[in-house]
Formats: structure tokens, sequence, C-alpha cells
């Protein structure tokens, strides 16, 4: 190959590479935040891919030019260094440089993590299209001053969803209120798992005995993946759910709908959701708190915690007193599919 025409392909690669690289973005819902803490994170990404990319053009400028200055030549074919021992000056530099990128990248990181603990504080009130019922308005009301809490337990291999302050369920999808900050409440019942909505933010583990938190906001309504980040078994790859963000109105139009007419969640019923297997969503009515969640964190009455929500064996009474001929039927929109347990191929 001709030196003139080996130019022309490099320098024809470096034009296409960019413009071919820039769909990748479109697929990347990391990259396309759809709220306010989705936002945050995605400037402690950028933050950092800038800064290490002038430190490395910088290092391969030097590399090159050092290259190409000192590379051998007919003239210093017997050329012998005169000193090797190395430079106290350029050793201090070159360990200086990268304590201070390190602490350049976790002032960001730790005061965004720290602002992360609370609520998200921009609100984006979504354009009202419905109005809401009577009975969704009264619902309205239990949340409006407060943050609306949605305690997450991961169980082999599906997600347990419970609105404490609404009394209902729902089981492989989520209903949220956008413009509105939810404030996540996670744990597991057997293996760990992670609790992630890319669009939303990041993720947050969940594991057995312990009450993590997560905030996360919709600014608009949209629909969105939800997923496990955390490999946790067979049927790992199917625990997806889809998050609906709405608007406040639409929302509590849902849950009061869902209070209404889905079935209780009987004992037998949750305890049948807990064994191993995949199923499909699933919507329920009823209190399954039975110890009065009252906003504080050690008493989240989530699943799996024995202060909280029933795990098997300690079920109050109060959780059984639903007719079994209406529990399990589907309550959501979308297909129900899969079985309970033994399907855990
Ligand atoms: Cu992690």
């Amino acid at each position: 190959m001709r030196p003139n025409r080996r130019w022309w392909t490099v320098a024809a690669a470096a034009v296409a590479l960019p413009i071919l690289l820039t769909g990748c973005g479109a697929s990347i819902p990391v990259l396309q935040p759809k709220g306010p803490v989705g936002h945050e994170e995605l400037k402690l990404i950028i933050f950092p891919l800038i800064l290490m990319t002038c430190v490395a053009l910088i290092v391969f400028a030097i590399f090159a030019y050092v290259m190409i200055k000192y590379r051998a030549r007919p003239e210093n074919a017997d050329y012998v260094p005169p000193e090797t021992d190395g430079s106290s000056l350029l050793e201090t530099i070159w360990t200086v440089i990268p304590v201070l990128i390190v602490v350049a990248i976790a002032i960001p990181t730790v005061i965004v993590t720290f602002r992360l603990q609370k609520p998200p504080t921009t609100s984006t009130a979504p354009a009202k299209t419905v109005s809401e019922t009577p009975a969704a308005a009264s619902m309205a009301a239990k949340t409006k001053q407060k943050p609306l809490v949605i305690y997450v337990a991961s169980a082999e291999w599906k997600w347990l969803f419970s609105y404490p302050q609404l009394g209902i369920e729902t089981v492989n999808y989520l209903y949220i209120p956008a413009g509105q900050p939810v404030d996540f409440q996670l744990t597991a019942i057997g293996p760990m798992n992670s609790f992630w909505i890319p669009a939303l933010g990041g993720m947050e583990m969940d594991m057995p005995g312990e009450d993590l938190g997560l905030w996360l906001q919709a600014d608009q309504p949209g629909k969105y993946l939800g997923r496990s980040a955390q490999y946790s078994g067979s049927g790992f790859a199917h625990m997806t759910f889809n998050v609906y963000a709405k608007t406040p109105a639409e929302f509590y139009n849902w849950a009061a709908n869902i209070k209404a007419h889905a079935p209780q969640l009987t004992t037998a019923k949750y305890e049948s959701l807990l064994k191993p297997g995949q199923v499909g969503t699933m919507a329920f009515s009823g209190d399954i708190n039975p110890n009065n969640y009252n906003g504080s964190k050690d008493m989240t009455g989530m699943p799996g915690i024995a202060s909280g929500m029933p795990i098997p064996g300690t079920v109050s009474p109060s959780s059984n007193t639903s007719s079994s001929s209406m529990s399990g039927m589907s309550m959501s929109g979308d297909n129900s599919s899969g079985s309970m347990g033994g399907k855990n191929q």
C-alpha cells in the first residue's frame, strides 16, 4: 500500500467512526435520563469521562513526541544515557497528578451521593389530562404532603411492590405519579438482587434483612423498563418489570381502581408468591402492613423484615380475611403469563 493511500484510509476511518457511533446513545436509557436523579448521575458519568479523555490525550501526545524525537537514527546509534537512576521531580509529578484526579472525581461524587439521599426538589408537574374520581382524590390526599412510599421486595424470581399509604400491591409492574418523588424501600426475600430503572436513576441493592432506600422521580409520563442488576439464579433474566409513569390524576385513578376491584392478597397467595418461579403481572388490594407503617425507617413494614409486612409464618390474621375465590386474579394492563412455583428450569 502506498503511503498516501494508507493515510487516506486512516482519515476515512477517523471520520466514519464518530458518525457511526452517534447511533449508540439512542438506545442507552442511562444516557437519556427521564428524571432529576438520572440527570444528576449522568453528570457523574460525563465528568470523569471528560477528565480521563484529557489525561489520555496529553499522555498519548507526550508519548508520540518522545517516540519521534528520541527514535533510533544513524547519528545517535552509539548514544548512552548519562544517568539512569530516575528523576525525583518527574516521579513526584506523576504520583501527584493521579492523586489530584482521584480527588477531583471523588468530590462531586460524594456531594451528589449525599444529595440523592434526599428527595429530588425539582418538580415538573405534568399537564392534567383526566380528572380524579372522588375515590382517587381521597387517596391522593393521603400522600399529598408526603412522598409516595413504595416497598420493593424481590423474591425468586419476581418483584413484589407494595403501596403502604394506598393499601394496594402489585407484582412485576409499577405505576408511579410523574413529577412526584418516590421513596422506594428495598428488601429481598431469598437471594440479593438489585433494583434498577435505568431511565430514572441508579440501582440500589435489595438484600434480605436489610432496608435500603432509593429516591427516584420521573419528570414526564412514560413507560420505562426496570430490572434486576444483580445475578440471582436461573430466573434472573426474566426479572424485568415495566414502570408506568402517569400524571398524578391518572395514577390515583388507577390506584383507586385497584383498591376497589383487585382481589385481596391472602396469606396463601402471598406465600405462594414467595416460592421460586416466574409469574406474570398481578395486582392486589388490601393492607398487608400489619404493623401500620408510621413513616420511620426502622418500621417500614417490608416483606422479609420481621417488623413489617408478612413473611411466611408471621402473617397477621387481619390480612387473611379475603375470599379465596378471587385470589390470583390479574388486574393489570399487561398480559398475565407464566406459572407459579415449580417452574424454575
Ligand atoms: Cu452495587
